[in-house]
């Protein structure tokens, strides 16, 4: 073979590296995930009916408790490898798409959705997303349930969830209502943490130039305020249960939607852009020690993270575990969404 015979394929090889998506791996009809406002009523009570629908069907984990209380179970079992670590944003773009596929098998036939709580932020309390008839329910009220945690939830009294009884708090299976308790830190519900989440705050992280400390920000910042602000089982920090909340998919679907159009400035390079901290260390007697017994009061640096680092699912909806790359891209036969 003459070497110019070769130059078309070299010359062909060069133009797919510099395509930041292999054709073979994109799906043809990304469905568009859209803000839970904007559909309209039948998808609205189909999603909503379909969020109950969890809470009748088996665990597919084989726990005694519903399918609805699994995603807080493995998210509670999971809190520690998937929270403050590079792993956060892929493994709750997953742990969301897992649970739009379980609404579908619910009979809601829409894409999955979002709250913008970017467009809450001059009167979050007093948001129509909060509506009874046409929102999610509001805040919880002056009734209050206790868990045998030493927790005092305040239950919902509104909405199309106030009857779910989540099983689990923290790793503890109690039986509660489901709770709200807006809160900015000072007053009930005050400003609810808006200034962790206005659309300059969000503009201001879509200039940060990498992933470690975009998603740094992300998290602690307007993901974090929102969990706070909101307060009930979103408020409740690690172990978190915080699935207990049905909102709580719509919060991580806005996180990923955050991340994805960050990742849509310059797709060649942020397609594959991952790094940080792969896993938080115990630190020298914490409690679990290390494996090796060789106890040492030495900083030991936490491990950096990579994109073969896998994800563990504990068999979530039959999900096997997956490695960091199956999900960087939303754009693919995996996953087939975009926004
Ligand atoms: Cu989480």
């Amino acid at each position: 073979m003459h070497f110019a015979q070769l130059l078309p394929l070299f010359a062909g090889l060069a133009a797919a590296a510099a395509l930041p998506r292999a054709e073979s791996t994109v799906c043809a009809n990304p469905v568009k995930r859209v803000e839970f406002r904007t559909l309209d009523a039948t998808l609205r009570k189909q999603y909503t009916d379909a969020v109950m629908c969890l809470t009748t069907k088996p665990s597919s984990i084989g726990l005694k408790t519903s399918l609805y209380d699994d995603f807080t179970y493995v998210h509670t079992h999971l809190s520690r490898d998937i929270h403050y670590v590079a792993q956060f944003l892929p493994w709750h773009r997953y742990f969301t798409h897992l649970y739009h596929k379980q609404l579908q098998a619910c009979g809601y036939t829409g894409p999955m959705v979002y709250w913008d709580w970017t467009l809450d932020t001059k009167d979050v309390a007093g948001s129509d997303f909060w509506d009874p008839v046409n929102g999610v329910g509001g805040n919880g009220g002056d009734e209050t349930e206790k868990t045998n945690d030493g927790r005092e939830w305040k239950c919902l009294v509104d909405g199309p969830f106030k009857d779910i009884r989540p099983a689990y708090s923290n790793l503890v299976a109690a039986e509660h209502c489901l709770s709200r308790d807006f809160f900015d830190g000072e007053n009930r519900p005050g400003t609810m943490r808006a200034s962790g989440y206005t659309p300059e705050v969000i503009a201001d992280m879509n200039k940060l130039p990498d992933f470690e400390s975009f998603e740094f920000r992300l998290e602690n910042i307007p993901h974090g305020s929102i969990h706070s602000a909101v307060g009930g089982q979103m408020g409740d920090l690690g172990p978190s249960s915080s699935p207990n909340d049905p909102i709580f998919f719509m919060h991580h679907c806005q996180v990923d939607r955050l991340w994805t159009l960050w990742q849509q400035q310059n797709l060649e390079v942020r397609l594959k852009d991952y790094a940080g901290i792969r896993e938080r260390l115990e630190t020298p007697g914490s409690g679990n020690g290390t494996a090796d017994g060789n106890s040492t009061q030495d900083e030991i640096p936490n491990p950096r993270a990579a994109l073969t680092d896998m994800m563990p699912f504990m068999g979530l909806t039959g999900a096997e575990d997956l490695a960091v790359s199956a999900v960087m891209d939303t754009n693919s036969e995996l996953l087939c969404y975009t926004y």
